[in-house]
């Protein structure tokens, strides 16, 4: 089951037939139980043409009033890759701990309305000379704490200034547009399995510059222990998004340029596309 987020309205997708829905779509997700919700919805509503349309043209980022939050080391790959940036600054020992450590790494990434959909332009710094997205599975936690969907998460992240210093974090990673999340919210029937893959490939002037797939069973944490620790002492009163880490880092000679796009997909929720645009200085 799939739910898409539309200017209109948000239209459910459940064995190859669309059906407009008529809540917001906060009301629409944050709940319990969501996949039997939408089954129902399904069954007393009628198919509709229109709805197609509507995710073809006006399609707008899985997401209402939510905070997106991300987890981050949560793969091996991941710790060698912020180990290796921040060597020079002495904060590679920080990565390593935090890999073993019981308590992850979460951190605030971005507001709803920053957030970019499928399609759209996605941020490098203008002050930043090393730019990768991250492909990560983000979850869709409601405001009970328990994870009723997936959508794919693209972290954008300067690891120059991440490697520079590790308290410029935040900068390294929430700015305008340095989120993006879609197609859709895929709602499961059951918890998505660990052979599920994530895949990216990066393109530039029609040449693909990088491209890897991995399995979700690399993770380190389990998707539910993140979400325990998030929840832990906030409050989400309309549920949240938290993506879960990357594992498909670039060389270290990569950054990406304007123009190029970036494919992220994942089983089950579909293809996320993104164009790198410079946010112009003011
Ligand atoms: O600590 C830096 C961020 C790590 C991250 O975003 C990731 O592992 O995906
Ligand atoms: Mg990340």
């Amino acid at each position: 089951m799939k739910i898409y987020k539309t200017k209109k309205t948000a239209v459910i997708v459940h064995e190859g037939n669309y059906y407009l829905t008529s809540e917001s779509w906060d009301s629409i997700v944050n709940r319990d139980k969501l996949y039997d919700y939408l089954l129902a919805e399904t069954k007393k509503s009628t198919p509709s043409d229109i709805a197609i349309n509507l995710i073809e043209k006006e399609l707008l980022p899985p997401i209402g009033s939510q905070e997106v939050w991300a987890a981050g080391v949560t793969y091996f790959r991941s710790k060698e890759a912020r180990m290796d940036e921040s060597k020079d600054s002495g904060g590679a020992s920080f990565y390593d701990k935090v890999y073993d450590a019981d308590r992850p790494e979460l951190f605030f990434k971005s507001t709803a309305e920053r957030v970019v959909g499928h399609g759209g332009y996605v941020h490098i710094r203008k002050d930043s000379t090393w730019n990768v997205p991250e492909p990560e599975l983000a979850l869709f936690i409601n405001s009970n704490g328990n994870i009723e969907g997936y959508t794919i998460g693209n972290d954008m992240s300067s690891r120059s200034i991440e490697g520079e210093n590790m308290l410029y974090l935040p900068q390294a990673k929430t700015y305008s547009r340095s989120a993006a999340l879609g197609p859709c919210l895929y709602v499961p029937a059951s918890p998505i399995p660990s052979n599920t893959t994530i895949e990216m490939e990066i393109i530039r002037n029609g040449k693909v510059m990088y491209h890897d797939i991995v399995q979700i069973s690399q993770m380190k944490r389990k998707h539910t222990e993140l979400a325990s620790w998030l929840f832990r002492e906030l409050d989400f009163p309309s549920g949240c998004f938290l993506m879960t880490g990357t594992c498909l880092v670039p060389s270290n000679d990569f950054t990406l340029a304007v123009n190029d796009v970036v494919n992220m997909t994942i089983d089950g929720i579909g293809m996320l596309t993104n164009t790198i645009d410079v946010k112009k200085p003011t």
